[in-house]
């Protein structure tokens, strides 16, 4: 039990539960590129009802379904709006620029969270001579802002204003479902007014791998065969997706665990001198906080806490990020706290 690793690194590590592996073995499975996976076809459609549109699209990963709906919305040559620290400009590998052709225009947020007038400014003029934006880009949750919620109404404003431009919407909402757990909302709710939304089943939710897109039949058909070019066309998948569903049925519900455990941490961790931390900004699963009072690097403090057997992760040289998720309980959690405090005593 002594060495036991608390892996805080994020929540895309915890492992496939005894109820998902069994429905993996007796999963009913087809040839998803012809259509005839019973249990993705269930999973495509259960995500559509929950998020009350027509039609979804199972992808190999959160990654593969932001690029899927970028391509979907955009032409090469034209520019997107995005966040400053978002996924999809800081770890999607370029792939808007380079396989999608497009800029991206980033703007920064107030903790991540943009508004219309931040975005209005970063759109361009509609000259024939300027590259124009034909997308924004939203994350809720905004990951590395440490996992801050969009108010609806911001969210709402954004999407209806940048309609009555002319501009679509997309949300990578890869933890859409811990954004309405904080609001006490429903996702369909707080995603009705984006064009196109890609959630993770991957992450708090606990599945081993997959996303969802979500949107009108039309677009999902376009995202269909853009998943096929990019490689995402998969064969017996129901396997993935029988996990999948037990991840979408039954994830949400004990998020708020996790957020408990988060704010619990990082009340902990605020109280180390060396740690510059607001356990109050803490919404849900993720606890980003500052070494620069210790002195110590990001990357030497991770090794020493690693030797300790607690695992995190760098945000850059001076801030490290912690993720709670179903793999680590409240002990877990308090041994982590604990154990940061000791690599400043030693
Ligand atoms: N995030 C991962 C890392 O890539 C940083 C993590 O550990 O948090 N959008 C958001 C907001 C994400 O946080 C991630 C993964 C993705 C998209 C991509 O999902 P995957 O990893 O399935 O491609």
């Amino acid at each position: 039990m002594a060495d036991t690793i608390i892996d805080l690194r994020s929540d895309t590590v915890t492992k496939p539960s005894p109820e998902m592996r069994q429905a993996m073995a007796e999963a009913k499975v087809g040839d998803d590129v012809f259509l005839e996976d019973p249990t993705v076809n269930r999973l495509q459609d259960r995500a559509a009802e929950i998020f009350g549109r027509e039609a979804a699209l199972f992808v190999p990963s959160g990654t593969m379904g932001n690029l899927t709906c970028i391509i979907a919305h955009t032409r090469h040559g034209q520019e997107i709006i995005c966040e400053a620290a978002g996924h999809v400009y800081n770890y999607e590998m370029a792939s808007m620029s380079a396989i999608a052709g497009v800029l991206p225009r980033v703007v920064t947020g107030q903790d991540g969270i943009l508004s219309w007038e931040t975005i209005s400014k970063a759109i361009r003029p509609r000259i024939y001579y300027r590259a124009q934006t034909a997308l924004i880009c939203l994350e809720n949750t905004h990951n590395m802002a440490g996992g801050t919620v969009y108010p609806t109404r911001t969210a709402n404003e954004i999407c209806d204003k940048a309609h009555d431009a002319g501009i679509p919407v997309h949300l990578d909402g890869a933890r859409i479902f811990n954004a309405a757990t904080y609001l006490g909302e429903h996702v369909a709710e707080i995603t009705k007014k984006f064009d196109s939304i890609q959630f993770c089943l991957s992450k708090g939710l606990g599945a081993p791998v997959g996303s969802l897109i979500v949107g009108s039949r039309e677009f999902i058909e376009r995202c269909r065969s853009i998943r096929k070019m990019l490689g995402g066309g998969m064969r017996q998948a129901g396997i993935l997706a029988a996990a999948g569903l037990i991840a979408l049925e039954k994830g949400p519900e004990r998020l708020q665990t996790d957020h408990d455990n988060a704010k619990y941490l990082a009340t902990k961790l605020s109280g180390i001198p060396e740690i510059t931390l607001d356990a109050a900004k803490v919404q849900t699963n993720i606890v980003i906080f500052d070494l620069k009072k210790s002195g110590w690097p990001s990357s030497g403090f991770l090794q020493a806490l690693a030797k300790r057997n607690v695992l995190a992760v760098p945000v850059d040289a001076e801030r490290v990020r912690m993720v709670t998720h179903l793999d680590v309980d409240r002990s877990g959690i308090e041994k982590a706290a604990s154990t940061v405090g000791e690599v400043f005593t030693r």
